[in-house]
């Protein structure tokens, strides 16, 4: 087959069946037929912990673990408590943060994006507080109504803080993505988050590279494609 694919922000929860359908059908379909799939965050709107029963969670799992052929998952800003239980149950092998590929002769990073959003002070001193192991540890011991009620006052407080800041800083900062990449000798760099899906093309070291945003699936479907001829991001109704 020669191909791996790329997705990201789908947001599945229980009041968007039809998102949760349009993913169903791209396993599937177009994901039976890749060397390789690769989520990159935000698979789901909120993850309070391996243990919530919400029955979207299994059918999900299921239709993962029915897939022929390897998933990885990189944690996003909305599902990073995503667990290994669940992880298991999905067959999902799990990936740190930032990992790098090689994929058909092309040195492939990729990672959520909400890392390389830099000058979003807010939010990466946000993420430094419940990225901590301890305060995930005592969020987990909750019970799940608690950790319901935090994780929709946290989702508010966000929505309030967003309003307030401009389109410039909720997106990658320019030299943080030319620093990671740099760092890892790539000559592309996939990443969700930002909802803002294009491929854009920059200087790394004197050396042409690129940039491959994934969309998020409020609207339809987006993947990226790797393929031996290059890089392809698709846009696809659900
Ligand atoms: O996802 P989106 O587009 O709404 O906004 C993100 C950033 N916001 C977030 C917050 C998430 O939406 C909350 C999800 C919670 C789900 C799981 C709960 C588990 C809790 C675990 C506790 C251990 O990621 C937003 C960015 C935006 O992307 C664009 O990049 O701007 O960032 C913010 O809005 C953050 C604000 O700037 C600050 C929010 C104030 C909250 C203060 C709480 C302090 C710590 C509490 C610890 C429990
Ligand atoms: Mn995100």
């Amino acid at each position: 087959m020669s191909r791996t694919l790329f997705i990201a922000d789908l947001h599945l929860c229980q009041q968007e069946p039809a998102i949760t359908a349009g993913f169903l059908r791209f396993l599937q379909r177009e994901a039976t037929h890749c060397d390789a799939l690769y989520i990159l965050g935000d698979l789901f709107e909120s993850w309070i912990g391996d243990d919530d029963p919400e029955p979207l969670h299994q059918q999900v799992a299921e239709a993962l673990a029915a897939l022929p052929v390897p998933v990885y998952f990189i944690h996003g800003n909305r599902d990073f408590l995503l667990g290994k239980q669940y992880a298991a149950r999905s067959h999902m092998q799990l990936l740190p943060e930032q990992k790098l590929l090689e994929l058909y002769g092309q040195r492939v990073l990729i990672m959520h994006g909400d890392t390389l959003c830099t000058d979003d002070e807010g939010y990466q001193r946000f993420r430094r507080k419940v990225h901590q192991p301890w305060l995930q540890r005592i969020f987990l011991m909750l019970p799940l109504s608690l950790r319901q009620k935090v994780a929709a006052r946290l989702r508010n407080d966000s929505q309030q803080a967003n309003q307030h800041k401009s389109m410039e800083i909720m997106d990658v900062n320019p030299q943080a993505v030319e620093q990671v990449m740099q760092d890892n000798q790539a000559s592309l760099l996939i990443h969700g988050h930002t909802h803002r899906p294009e491929i854009h093309t920059l200087t790394v070291d004197h050396q042409p590279a690129r940039r491959a945003v994934l969309g998020a699936w409020h609207q339809q479907g987006s993947m990226i494609e790797v393929n031996t001829d290059g890089v392809r991001l698709i846009a696809f109704p659900w």
